[in-house]
């Protein structure tokens, strides 16, 4: 069959993502037999519908998948909704042809049947794409049933239609995602080169979704070896220099990262690395000197507290004593470290929250030190189906059984005055440039200024290290809070009153 795979995510600020799922299940889906072309909507601006129509035309799909990754921004005080240009494209592509249409990526697994219902699709596949697609293209190629396909689900006389997936072991299956992605826009705002080292997650964080139908729960690791082959190719074929682990959270479990580590070091070449997802336990002075030697010089750490109240309650699954610790050895590093922090978690007070604020305040400020901290601070939780928070939100009145799940639905705690919250968080980091704050995010759709300055001046990579500048610079300056509503808490009140929420915080 002739397959039309469409990357369907146009964020392209410094944090544009190259589409490794799709280039996955492109890899698959050649090696059965089809003939499979990409098309990457991320930088083609106003040309979309032109190319759209355009490749269209001349490949003529009997297939087309798109892959839909964000449903939104998860951000609170500033929500865009991704899902208004993905519908604008299915229509456009049903303009132009009769093909079936088949949706994956992220956004799909975390909420398929309102995902299918809203784009209407022909179908949709959850979790890994791979052998779903491949044996529903079997299918249809062959006229055969396609309903108990695992991980295919479809609407049969409007009825959602799903069978469960089967997530099958990670292998040795290559993205080769320079083959079918033009890299070099990425490449020029500074994104990386994406690589994979396992999927699944074992950790049982009560907000999160990545171990149940994004991943899985059950680890699925791939061999460091393989791993590494597969850099050593993307750096001779395409002369890509840096890499980012795309993993839930790379150094879990720590000895199959260490064992990738080692064995970047031992290859001849030299790249440079950074991950999102790094779990602070294990981040002692031995394992960050190893992920020096590899090449790493930024990482992104998810404590999301530094309360030991709210580590238990997220079910994190360390200790504040573990943040406290990573903090400690990072700040005898060199490394740029992008902190996560989450406010308004199940039982959070203004007191847990300045617990989080004393932790950066105290801990995660330059003072002359080589190591670069920028720490962020989202308010609200991001709920979804399935996850332990879903069920304490429809308990305590956030949402309800007809709660939609595409539009951002948000967790905050009761125990919290807004009020105050707020003055908390904008009074710290009036004084402490390595905070930044939810609305800042604005920041990013100046991406491709920030970015040519940086390459103006040869400032290294990552990007976003020169927001805490940016931010010393707005507080001498004064402009500081340039992007901040006047009325925050308002903001974060009418959020929860569009979700029909009706209690404490908003009466
Ligand atoms: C790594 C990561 C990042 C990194 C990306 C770095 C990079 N260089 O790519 C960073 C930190 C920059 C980042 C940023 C953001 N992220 Co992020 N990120 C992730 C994470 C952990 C992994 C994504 C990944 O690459 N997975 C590996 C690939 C192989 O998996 P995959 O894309 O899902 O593909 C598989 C299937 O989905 C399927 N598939 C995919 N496409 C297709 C197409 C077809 C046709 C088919 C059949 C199947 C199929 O098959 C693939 C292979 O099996 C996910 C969570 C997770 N565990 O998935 C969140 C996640 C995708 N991110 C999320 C969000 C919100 C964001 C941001 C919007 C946050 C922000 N405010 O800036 C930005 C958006 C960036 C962008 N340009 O889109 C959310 C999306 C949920 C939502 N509400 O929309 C997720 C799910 C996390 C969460 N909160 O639950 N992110």
């Amino acid at each position: 069959m002739r397959v039309l795979l469409i990357n369907s995510n146009r964020k392209h600020d410094m944090l544009a993502a190259a589409p490794i799922g799709l280039c996955y299940v492109a890899t698959a889906t050649e090696a059965a037999g089809h003939m499979v072309r990409t098309l990457d909507l991320c930088f083609l601006g106003n040309r979309v519908s032109r190319e759209l129509k355009r490749v269209v035309g001349s490949f003529k799909p009997d297939v087309i998948g798109v892959s839909v990754r964000n449903i939104d921004n998860v951000n609170m005080l500033h929500s865009i909704s991704y899902l208004p240009e993905v519908l604008e494209l299915i229509d456009e592509i049903r303009k132009l042809t009769n093909c079936k249409v088949v949706l994956g990526g992220s956004a799909v697994s975390l909420a398929p049947e309102a995902v299918i219902r809203l784009l209407k699709a022909d179908y949709i596949v959850v979790s890994d794409g791979e052998a779903p697609f491949r044996e529903l293209l079997e299918a249809l190629e062959n006229k055969k049933d396609v309903s108990e396909i695992p991980g295919v689900g479809l609407l049969i006389n409007d009825s959602f239609h799903f069978t469960l997936p089967k997530l099958v072991e990670f292998g040795n299956q290559k993205p080769d995602v320079g083959r079918w992605v033009e890299m070099s826009p990425y490449r020029k705002i500074g994104a990386a080169y994406n690589v994979q080292t396992k999927r699944g997650c074992r950790r049982h964080c009560v907000y999160c979704t990545y171990n149940q139908s994004l991943e899985g729960a059950r680890l699925r690791l791939r061999d460091p070896y393989e791993v590494v082959s597969e850099i050593e190719e993307a750096l001779e074929k395409y002369g890509h220099h840096t890499f980012e682990f795309v993993d839930s959270v790379f150094n879990d479990p720590l000895d199959h990262s260490r064992a990738i580590l080692e064995e970047i070091v031992r290859r001849p070449w030299n790249a440079t690395f950074t991950a999102m997802g790094v779990h602070p336990r294990g981040l002692d002075k031995e394992y960050l000197d190893l992920m020096w030697r590899a090449g790493f010089r930024s990482l992104m750490i998810t404590p999301e507290s530094a309360s030991e109240k709210m580590l238990t309650n997220y079910n994190k699954g360390f200790g504040s004593e573990e943040v406290y610790r990573a903090a400690e050895s990072l700040n005898k590093s060199k490394f740029a470290v992008w902190w996560f922090f989450m406010v308004g978690g199940p039982g959070e007070t203004n007191e847990t929250l300045q617990e989080s604020l004393d932790f950066v305040l105290n801990n995660l400020q330059k003072k002359g030190r080589a190591v670069t901290h920028v720490a962020q601070f989202f308010i609200g939780i991001r709920l979804y189906p399935g996850t332990a928070l879903w069920k304490i939100a429809q308990e305590e009145g956030f949402i309800n059984s007809s709660s939609n799940p595409l539009e951002p639905l948000w967790y905050v705690s009761e125990r919290l005055d807004l009020d105050e919250a707020v003055s908390q968080m904008s009074q710290s980091a009036s004084i402490c440039p390595e905070i930044y704050l939810g609305f800042d995010e604005r920041v990013l759709s100046y991406s491709r200024t920030i970015t040519s300055v940086c390459r103006f001046f040869r400032l290294r990579e990552p990007y976003w290290k020169y927001m805490r500048l940016g931010n010393v610079i707005g507080i001498k300056s004064g402009i500081r809070f340039i992007f901040k509503h006047p009325d925050t808490a308002g903001l974060i009140r009418k959020a929860l009153l569009r979700q029909s929420y009706a209690g404490r915080l908003v009466s």
